[in-house]
């Protein structure tokens, strides 16, 4: 048995990068020759995206060879009414006792609600018990685990609520293969449960917001191996610090460039530029350094931060001059010395 398993595509039209993230997430499952594809959750951002799309999602899903699985998650808890039909090959988990089977292997959703840990519990517990016959189970939760003791910002979200919390532990007692997860959106992360048993979040498949940073990924799980980040090219993010050497012409836009030829096709760079110049060399004042910077951006860079200062006022100082020989002829290596002068630089400007 082999799954691809993925959540919080966050779809909200055609078109767009989510829109590639699921079309690049089906090829990868057709591709792997899965026997069933698992989206655990926050497949859509809202119930107004649903459906407006569901048109569009039952022609994407149609004429699959595996089916794909289904949990609603807290931002499409309400996107899929009774009557609605979204392709032969869609197995909505809404209800925790009804599970989808494919021979032995089973798969059991735990819908999103507003729930408490106690009561995240007492629903765990209640699956656990209905789980009774042989072969395999595959448990879908959207919710956050405790133990990672991220932030709201991990999860991709604005407000600051809890979304069904339980912690690793909780998943012990039942009988269940792995936890197939979402609502993590960071990255990949499988934790293991107990010996050979994981609770997974394969991360979004797509940069949702900027806390997502690098190549994004789906899980791939086959028999009892344990479960794989499989990378895929989608649009995501990446962070750069460009520290600027006060000793050496700045040259932004080359070390830019070489970054952004370092991505994949999807990736897009935030640029934290850092560090002391001496505008007086470059004949540039901090604020045209500034604008010159700005002037770097496009489709795929970003100047996240631009902390860049001008040191003309002092590097003419016999002192400064004095210092800088003193560190050259010391054979300090490079970034060490940078960070020394760094900080010299740092108490003389002020
Ligand atoms: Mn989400």
């Amino acid at each position: 048995m082999k799954i691809l398993h993925s959540a919080d595509t966050h779809l909200r039209e055609a078109g767009d990068e989510r829109w590639a993230a699921l079309k690049v997430v089906l090829e990868t499952a057709a591709a792997q020759k899965v026997d069933a594809l698992v989206f655990s959750g926050d497949f859509f951002d809202d119930p107004a995206a649903a459906e407006r799309l569901r048109p569009l999602i039952r022609e994407q899903l149609s004429g699959l060879p595996f089916p794909v699985i289904i949990l609603p998650g807290n931002h499409d808890a309400e996107a899929y009414p009774d009557g609605a039909f979204w392709g032969e090959r869609v197995q909505l988990l809404r209800d925790p006792e009804q599970p989808f089977c494919l021979g032995e292997t089973c798969f059991w959703g735990l819908p999103f609600r507003e729930a408490g840990e106690a009561e995240v519990q007492q629903l765990l517990t209640q699956m656990a018990q209905r789980m009774d016959g042989p072969g395999r189970h595959f448990l879908l939760f959207h919710g956050e685990l405790t133990n990672l003791g991220y932030g709201w910002g991990e999860y991709g979200r604005e407000s600051r609520k809890r979304y069904m919390p339980a912690s690793l532990e909780m998943f012990e007692a039942g009988p269940w293969q792995a936890v197939l997860a979402g609502h993590l959106h960071r990255k990949f992360a499988a934790l293991p449960i107990d010996g050979e048993r994981y609770f997974i979040y394969p991360g979004s498949p797509v940069a949702i917001t900027r806390n997502e940073i690098g190549r994004r990924a789906v899980n791939l799980l086959e028999d009892d191996a344990p479960p794989r980040a499989l990378e895929i090219e989608t649009a995501y993010y990446q962070t750069y610090r460009l520290r600027l050497d006060p000793l050496r012409k700045p040259e932004p836009e080359k070390e830019i460039r070489a970054r952004v030829e370092a991505l994949g096709p999807g990736g897009m760079l935030l640029v934290e530029a850092s560090g002391f110049f001496n505008g007086a060399a470059i004949q540039l004042t901090e604020e045209q350094f500034f604008r010159k910077l700005k002037s770097l951006e496009n489709e795929r860079v970003e100047l996240s931060r631009i902390e860049c200062r001008d040191i003309r006022r002092i590097a003419d100082d016999p002192l400064f001059r004095k210092i800088i020989r003193e560190i050259q002829n010391s054979r300090t290596p490079r970034e060490r010395s940078r960070q020394i002068l760094g900080r010299i630089l740092q108490a003389m400007m002020e």
